[in-house]
């Protein structure tokens, strides 16, 4: 029985040892240690030994058990990783292949000239300030010293809402709401959407927008006006850009004046895009008006201010080459992918 016990095992061994597969593995391991197999018919021998034989020669067998046992949790784990080796190797990625590149959104050319006119001026010391889109007509008119028979406040100009709210005409009544809430010095901007009951061309939208601008201390003079308005377009269009100041009447400014910048499209010396004159329109200015100090508690013998409203459809027109202001209202994906290097 010793002898048929050796030679078991050594069969096994080979077997196991050699085998290739899993489902053979599997085989195996019952035909050696399965109920059927020859070392379970060994221990059905056992009793044909003396009672002194029996526990050593019942011990090697379970000896012999356990060897094989451990023998083929080892092998299983062999042929499982050649498996998955050869199953990744099946599927292995090839690195040459170009990737599959990503939709990427882009911002709005709005947005885009938003952002950029926030960081001009924030870095001119101006803190960003809001408003709210609908209005009083406290804030929009009287407080702007807007007389009540004002053209302005005309129904065909004013989009009224109800209890003399309306849609804010113009980002000036943000100079009233913060001069009603804070002490000079005060150097704000405040970008942001304005309505007017406008016929809609090339250059008017019933909803634009505009970046108003308002600093108020002791000594502020109109020439801090120009000079803020040269620093920021430079900034904004690049050297070599100017701006120029005509007299212009703002109820709410004195004096007052329209802003022009030097056409981005020729350079000043006179396109289809400035009509010949080398200017183009950008927004109202003027020194703040003593009675628009009076509306809200300031000084105006010890304040002066300057204050001035620029148009931001036409600055992203001027900046990205748009000649119609409606391609900024209507989302065309052919349009806004072009701005998909601009974004940061
Ligand atoms: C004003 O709105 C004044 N509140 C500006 C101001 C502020 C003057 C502070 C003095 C002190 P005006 O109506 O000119 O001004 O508008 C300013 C700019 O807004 C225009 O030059 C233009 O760029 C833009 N704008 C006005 N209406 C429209 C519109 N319907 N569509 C697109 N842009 C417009």
């Amino acid at each position: 029985m010793k002898e048929d016990l050796k030679r078991i095992l050594a069969e096994a061994k080979e077997r196991i040892l050699t085998t290739k597969s899993l489902p053979d593995l599997q085989n195996l391991k019952s035909s050696f240690l399965g109920k059927k197999s020859e070392l379970s018919q060994l221990m059905m021998k056992l009793r044909e030994l003396t009672p002194e034989e029996r526990p050593a020669f019942g011990k090697a067998i379970n000896d012999a058990k356990g060897v094989l046992d451990t023998l083929i949790t080892k092998m299983y784990s062999r042929l499982k990783d050649a498996e998955i080796n050869r199953q990744n190797k099946d599927m292995s990625v090839d690195l040459t292949m170009p990737g599959r590149s990503l939709n990427k959104g882009s911002l709005h050319p709005l947005t885009l000239v938003w952002r950029e006119i926030e960081d001009v001026f924030i870095s001119l010391g101006f803190e960003i300030a809001e408003g709210t889109d609908i209005e009083d007509e406290f804030h929009n008119f009287d407080a702007l010293n807007t007389p009540q028979d004002h053209p302005s406040r005309n129904l065909a100009d004013t989009f009224y809402v109800e209890n003399k709210q309306l849609l804010r005409t113009h980002t000036s009544p943000v100079q009233i709401r913060t001069m009603e809430t804070h002490e000079p010095p005060i150097r704000i901007i405040a970008p942001g959407r304005a309505y007017r009951n406008d016929k809609i061309d090339a250059t008017h939208s019933p909803v634009f927008h505009q970046v108003e601008a308002l600093y108020v201390d002791e000594n502020v003079t109109f020439a801090d006006l120009k000079d803020t308005l040269n620093q920021f377009v430079v900034k904004m269009f690049g050297p070599g850009t100017k701006s120029r100041i005509r007299p212009h009447f703002f109820p709410f400014t004195e004096p007052s004046a329209e802003i022009d910048i030097s056409c981005v499209g020729c350079g000043g010396s006179g396109c289809r895009i400035c009509k010949d004159s080398g200017w183009i329109e950008m927004g109202g200015a003027g020194m703040v008006d003593p009675n628009v100090f009076e509306k809200v508690g300031i000084d105006s013998e010890k304040y002066t201010g300057f204050a001035f409203g620029l148009g931001m459809d036409r600055i992203a027109m001027l900046k990205y080459n748009i000649k119609d202001i409606r391609v900024l209202f209507e989302n065309d994906l052919r349009v806004l992918k072009q701005f998909r290097n601009e974004n940061r």
